[in-house]
């Protein structure tokens, strides 16, 4: 028993993060999505499912957020969020974008200030090295607001997990 605890502890697990030469793509395609509420016939998947022409709608309340599941670890590099096209893109206003490895440890990746414009894209880099399998994206002003981005994407790279015995 013992020497197979040892055996066991000499097992090292490591996380290489190669981002230098990392190329990013949109993880976000098609990952699940919560809402902090529904409204209609605007379903979170709206916001992954590549196309501009339809968005996602939470209902009226303070501070709705969005949060998608990359469904394992990701170097996150950037993400873009682009407005409702077919009006009302001053609905999203004053977010924050955070990213974590679970959602009850989120850390800030970065902010847009002010109301976007209709169809507006909006870009929000991340610092160096950013990890996470959660991006969740919340409106940080205002007592009534309603969360309407016609599509988020997030850049980033599976982060390779290799064992090594030594
Ligand atoms: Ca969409």
């Amino acid at each position: 028993m013992r020497s197979l605890l040892i055996t066991a502890l000499i097992y090292v697990f490591h996380v290489n993060v190669i981002s230098s030469n990392a190329v990013f793509t949109n993880v976000a395609y098609s990952k699940p999505v919560t809402l902090s509420s529904e409204h209609g016939f605007f379903p979170g998947k709206n916001a992954v499912n590549g196309l501009l022409s339809d968005f996602t709608h939470t209902a009226t309340e303070k501070l709705p957020w969005l949060r998608i599941d990359l469904g394992a670890q990701h170097i996150v590099h950037e993400i873009e969020v682009f407005a409702r096209s077919d009006c009302c893109g001053n609905q999203l206003q004053d977010f924050y974008i955070t990213v974590g490895e679970n959602i009850h440890d989120m850390h800030f990746c970065g902010h847009f200030t002010g109301h976007a414009s209709t169809g507006q894209r909006i870009a929000v880099f991340c610092p160096h090295n950013t990890v996470g399998r959660f991006v969740q994206l919340q409106i940080v002003s205002g007592n009534a607001n309603v969360l309407t981005p016609a599509e988020v994407l997030v850049w980033g790279v599976h982060v390779q997990r290799k064992r090594t015995i030594h």
